[in-house]
């Protein structure tokens, strides 16, 4: 099987995908996509991602782009070990988590605390970014007793999902005070941030 992930070492989202593969102990081949200011993309890139964005996928032909779409795929193609729960609701939970990261962790935590803070030479997070931020790990906490199937205690999707914007967000300072007011979302994380497949992606911009 030939597998060609393109994305950076340092993108949350094309880490979701490493995390995944690696969890599925398939070899690949990370081709460096950079869409950032001053980062280069591959030629014709814009074919395999209309938008321009990372992660995208190619796996013996089949181009794909979007992590969900990729992470689905992946988790269909190969089957060991299963990252999807079989039980219906433990399913759509999974899917829920997935969702939040998406539309209402990834921005503050990432974009809000780690960004400012390792990037922009110790800017200080915005009031509202900190709040945000606050908020969605209290959401996301709560699953830990609601439905700890959907990604806390059995690895999913969704479990690659929160380590990997976890790890940006606590590696600066505001980001672990924040993780620290959620106990048992950080006793998850603690245990999840020292797995192989999480050093094996680590960054040398991210702590864990
Ligand atoms: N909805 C996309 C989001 C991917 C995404 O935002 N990736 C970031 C890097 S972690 C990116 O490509 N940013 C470039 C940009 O915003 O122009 C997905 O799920 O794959």
């Amino acid at each position: 099987m030939e597998v060609k992930l393109y994305g950076t070492e340092e993108s949350v989202y094309t880490r979701i995908v490493r995390l995944v593969l690696l969890a599925k102990k398939v070899e690949f081949a990370l081709i460096e996509a950079d869409p950032f200011e001053g980062g280069i993309l591959p030629e014709d890139y814009d074919l395999r991602h209309p938008f321009k964005r990372i992660p995208a996928l190619e796996m013996d032909g089949v181009r794909l782009y979007e992590t969900d779409v990729i992470v689905h795929y992946i988790d269909a193609v190969i089957e060991h070990p299963r990252l999807v729960p079989s039980r219906a609701e433990d399913s759509a939970r999974m899917r829920q988590i997935m969702r939040i990261v998406d539309n209402y962790a990834y921005r503050p935590l990432v974009w809000g605390l780690y960004v400012p803070v390792y990037w922009r030479e110790g800017l200080d997070p915005a009031d509202e970014d900190i709040e945000k931020s606050r908020h969605v790990l209290g959401v996301l906490e709560g699953f830990v007793n609601s439905s700890p199937e959907a990604g806390l205690n059995d690895r999913t999707l969704a479990t690659c999902y929160l380590a990997s914007v976890l790890a940006a967000a606590d590696s600066v300072a505001p980001g672990s005070r924040l993780i620290d007011e959620r106990p048992r979302l950080r006793g998850w994380w603690n245990h999840i941030k020292t797995e192989p497949i999480m050093v094996k992606t680590r960054s040398k911009h991210t702590k864990f």
